[in-house]
């Protein structure tokens, strides 16, 4: 993507800008090598219990009108990011229940942008989505952390990506994305001088 700044120091076309300065992914695109063993699963399942508190300490103190503020040109604001995390999470906590019950369940993708659009998710009270988030992570970790390694094989199929996703890969997907969406406003606040 193309940056500000005078035209003598935009980047030229060929520069690929690296994944760490990108403001679309503040700790880097989402990576499996798909080594999973109890000590990753571990760490991945406290990943996951840590982000409620996070995303909390995350918009701590920001007033009503940096909540409304695009953690990037184009992007979500922070209102809109703060909902988009259960939004997203409901449907993995979902999809790794049809996986756990059913033989290689074809999921339902849906529309992740389009929610964010949707009234609740563009103005409503950030503190809702913090609760179900707290009560949605406490009841998802009660279960990932008494799966077996054979519960963490299980899969299902995702239509759009033409493949099958193991609970493994899962795991680690929402494990990063938690990190991924707190650094989206932990990043901003550092960039507009709000801590
Ligand atoms: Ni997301």
């Amino acid at each position: 993507m193309e940056r500000p700044g005078p035209p003598e120091l935009r980047a030229p076309r060929t520069v690929v800008i690296s994944d760490m300065e990108d403001p679309r992914y503040p700790i880097g695109p989402f990576r499996f090598d798909g080594k999973a063993d109890a000590g990753r699963r571990s760490r991945w399942i406290d990943e996951i219990a840590a982000a409620p508190a996070q995303l909390r300490s995350a918009i701590e103190g920001l007033t009503p009108q940096q909540l409304d503020t695009p953690y990037r040109d184009q992007g979500w604001t922070v209102r809109q990011v703060v909902h988009h995390v259960p939004d997203s999470h409901l449907n993995a906590y979902t999809r790794i229940k049809l996986a756990l019950t059913e033989d290689e369940p074809t999921i339902k993708p849906y529309e992740e942008a389009r929610w964010a659009e949707l009234p609740d998710a563009r103005t409503g009270p950030i503190e809702i989505s913090l609760a179900l988030l707290d009560a949605l992570h406490r009841r998802w970790v009660l279960l990932l952390r008494e799966l077996t390694p054979a519960d963490f094989g299980r899969q299902f199929r995702h239509p759009e990506h033409g493949r099958t996703m193991s609970l493994d890969e899962v795991l680690a997907l929402y494990a990063w994305h938690g990190r991924h969406h707190v650094a989206h406003i932990t990043s901003l606040r550092r960039r507009m001088g709000w801590n």
